[in-house]
């Protein structure tokens, strides 16, 4: 038997009204900050069910494709020419990273990021990054990349290399970014967000906490995340990690239930997206993160090195995974 549609009238309905769009404001964000503990992490795990499988939890890998010597004065970075200490090193060829995407898959990674301690990629630069996401998405992996500020038309070849990802921080507060950052503006990261968004690749945005902000900067930041339209498929919450030579190297660290509000609202405020729990890990207790992925943390860095600083080692995370009941998403 064939199944053929049968003839239809079809009456157009009249085009809805227009829906406007929700903001969030940083008042309403500050509110949620001040919730008990308790009621806020009660519904985050509502949101959070409403919208992902409770125990799943996506698998990242980073690796720096390009370190050190960066021209912006990033405070917390230690990849920046004015105070990184990180050790130079050029481009990698293709073939070192395929094979660290490789070993990331082998050990359960779905996600493999690739990060360069660039202002922005030269035109030249972009080739071989091409052919990196060519490679790595070869190997049935989803594709990541960060490489700062892009110029028009990077997007549109970043695209057409397979890329599926492009992460692009807001990083904090626009009242508190020139505090820590001189060489760029945060307009300048909305730029390239826009030129992301506009070439069909999803958008991978978040910031770091612990910098010396107020609870209302971390609300403001949280704002400007959940305000994007739409708002970014992944969120990356990174805790500062103090790194020796940096502006920000003695920064008071922030309190750790802070830190968990602070996933808790990201959850509420982006039902829909990845929240990561993201730098700052190695530093944190298992009881910690555990209080993370129940306030919605669904993605962490996976594999025992961020960029320059280090990351829990697999065998503590599978650990971790085990006592908690969580899975590999
Ligand atoms: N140069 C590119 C850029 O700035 O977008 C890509 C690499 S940069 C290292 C990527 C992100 O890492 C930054 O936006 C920041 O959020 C995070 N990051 C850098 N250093 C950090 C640190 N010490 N602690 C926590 N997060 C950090
Ligand atoms: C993001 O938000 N965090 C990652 C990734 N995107 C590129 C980087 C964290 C860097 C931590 C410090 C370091 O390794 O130097
Ligand atoms: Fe450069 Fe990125 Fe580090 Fe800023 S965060 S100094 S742009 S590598």
């Amino acid at each position: 038997m064939t199944l053929t549609a049968a003839p239809q009238t079809i009456t157009l309905a009249p085009a809805p009204a227009p829906v406007p769009t929700l903001r969030w404001t940083t008042d309403a964000i500050v509110g949620l900050f001040e919730l008990p503990f308790n009621d806020l992490l009660f519904r985050a795990q509502e949101v959070h069910r409403e919208h992902h499988q409770p125990n799943a939890v996506q698998l990242s890998t980073l690796l720096s494709i390009k370190t050190g010597g960066c021209s912006e004065d990033c405070g917390y970075c230690s990849q920046s020419a004015h105070h990184g200490e990180a050790e130079r090193e050029a481009l990698l060829d293709v073939d070192e990273v395929v094979t660290a995407a490789k070993a990331a898959k082998d050990k359960g990674a779905t996600r493999f990021c690739m990060g360069a301690a660039w202002r922005g990629p030269k035109d030249k630069d972009l080739d071989r990054v091409a052919t990196m996401i060519g490679a790595v998405k070869a190997l049935g992996m989803e594709t990541c990349v960060t490489l700062g500020m892009l110029k028009p038309g990077q997007a549109e070849r970043l695209k057409a290399a397979g890329l599926d990802y492009y992460n692009h921080n807001l990083d904090t507060a626009p009242e508190f970014y020139g505090q820590v950052i001189s060489t760029h503006s945060q307009q300048d990261r909305f730029d390239t967000l826009g030129q992301v968004r506009a070439a069909g690749i999803n958008v991978c945005c978040g910031g770091i906490v612990g910098m010396g902000e107020t609870r209302r900067a971390r609300a403001s930041l949280l704002a400007e995340l959940a305000n994007l339209a739409p708002p970014p498929e992944s969120v990356p919450i990174n805790q500062l990690v103090p790194m020796p030579g940096t502006p920000l190297e003695n920064a008071p660290p922030l309190d750790p239930f802070e830190f968990v509000r602070t996933i808790a609202v990201a959850r509420i405020t982006m039902p829909a997206s990845l929240v990561r729990l993201s730098a700052g890990r190695q530093e944190m207790s298992d009881e910690l993160q555990a209080l993370c992925f129940l306030a919605g943390a669904n993605s962490i860095f996976y594999g025992d090195k961020l960029l320059t600083a280090d990351n829990p080692e697999a065998g503590r995370d599978e650990a971790l995974f085990k006592r908690l009941g969580l899975h590999a998403a």
